[in-house]
């Protein structure tokens, strides 16, 4: 079939809205018809090559749709079903799976290699095989991907809504309840509250933290951490040493959890993140690192001497097949919020104008909306 999509056909360029073909689902995929999808920064990070993929490739793994057509093996969903894409697909059979974390599965090795798992592409542009980040390509009206990449949701949650839950919620809500395991009465800092940081933050606040420290150079951004998210205290690294705002906040204690999760993690916010923890202190390191970033910019005698732990966590250490269905379900019952995290809608075709507003540090997140689902 044809339909359209945001190819991005080399490093620094913009991502061309253009028809593509798609190929029908294999034995074990599925056909979706996108609702909508999140513009995360890790897809700018293909644009600078931060994450290196193969072009042309679609961009977009935060997403939700209906499925429209399953290959012959499918058993799990079925056409109609309401579906979050999960950015990581998870076999439910490997050693990661089988021990409960499926954010490790070992097809998640398969993610930013271009092709699906069977090695050939379901996209093209004319003659050339378009591959799909994450295996998803969310940045397109209808996409193919595997079985074990949809997690089927109950109808009754808006699509719209349940996009967000497939990269920057679970990515940042589990940075702090799944890695940090923050407690009650501890001191969080979270640098940066954009799609990933705000979540860390709400999932901080709802763990009981005494203080939340939002580090955030945007002043919108600042404000709806504290009135909205749960953070106790805002900084304006631009402004004051976010070091000291941070010992200050914490009774010159330093951070018991210090989650980095900044656009890109530069090694300057990096050091500020390690140098607020306090004795014992977890940092938990979420967003994707510069290219050739080499070394952690803490000293080792710190880290044994006063027993700093320094975590990494991807997909904020999540296991999709549970954890998507229960931030739904969080959300649902207004344990969770999801709707204030949108800044912006964008059409399809406005998908570069998204990505300035959040280069330019405007969007929390913004959402492509690609149906009426
Ligand atoms: C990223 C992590 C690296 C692979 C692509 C997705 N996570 C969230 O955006
Ligand atoms: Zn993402």
């Amino acid at each position: 079939m044809k339909t359209r999509a945001a190819v991005l056909h080399g490093q620094n360029e913009q991502f061309k809205v253009q028809e593509v073909d798609l190929d029908p689902p294999g034995p074990h995929e599925v056909r979706v018809r996108l609702a909508a999808t999140g513009l995360c920064h890790s897809d700018y990070h293909l644009v600078t090559g931060d994450l290196p993929m193969p072009y042309p490739v679609i961009g977009g793994h935060e997403g939700a749709g209906v499925i429209e057509e399953v290959g012959a093996e499918v058993t799990a969903v079925e056409p109609g079903d309401h579906v979050v894409l999960s950015f990581i697909p998870a076999c439910g059979h490997c050693r990661s799976c089988a021990v409960g974390h499926s954010n490790l599965c070992d097809l998640g090795a398969n993610i930013l290699a271009g092709p699906q798992l069977d090695g050939t592409y379901r996209f093209h542009v004319g003659a050339q095989g378009a591959g799909q980040m994450c295996l998803l390509g969310t940045f397109a009206e209808h996409t193919v991907v595997p079985d074990v990449s949809v997690v089927k949701i109950d109808r009754s949650v808006p699509l719209r809504t349940a996009a967000l839950i497939g990269c920057g919620v679970p990515t940042g809500y589990g940075a702090a309840v799944n890695k940090a395991k923050v407690r009650p009465g501890e001191s969080v800092v979270v640098w940066g509250a954009g799609g990933i940081g705000m979540n860390a933050i709400q999932g901080a606040a709802t763990s009981g933290a005494r203080v939340v420290v939002a580090v955030e150079p945007d002043e919108a951004k600042r404000k709806l951490a504290y009135e909205v998210f749960g953070a106790t205290h805002v900084v304006d690294p631009t402004a004051v040493d976010p070091v000291d705002a941070v010992l200050e906040a914490t009774w010159n204690r330093g951070a018991d959890v210090s989650i980095a999760t900044p656009g890109v993690l530069t090694q300057a916010i990096l050091a500020q993140a390690l140098q607020a923890l306090g004795k014992g202190g977890r940092a938990v390191l979420v967003a994707v690192p510069p290219a050739g970033a080499d070394h952690l910019p803490i000293a080792p005698f710190d880290v044994v001497m006063f027993e700093r732990q320094i975590l990494g966590t991807v997909y904020g250490s999540s296991n999709p097949f549970s954890d998507i269905p229960q931030l739904i379900d969080l959300y649902q019952s207004g344990k969770l919020k999801l709707d204030e995290l949108v800044t912006n809608t964008y059409s399809l075709d406005q998908i570069n104008e998204g990505y300035e507003a959040m280069l330019a540090g405007r969007n929390i997140r913004g959402l492509v909306i690609l149906s009426d689902d």
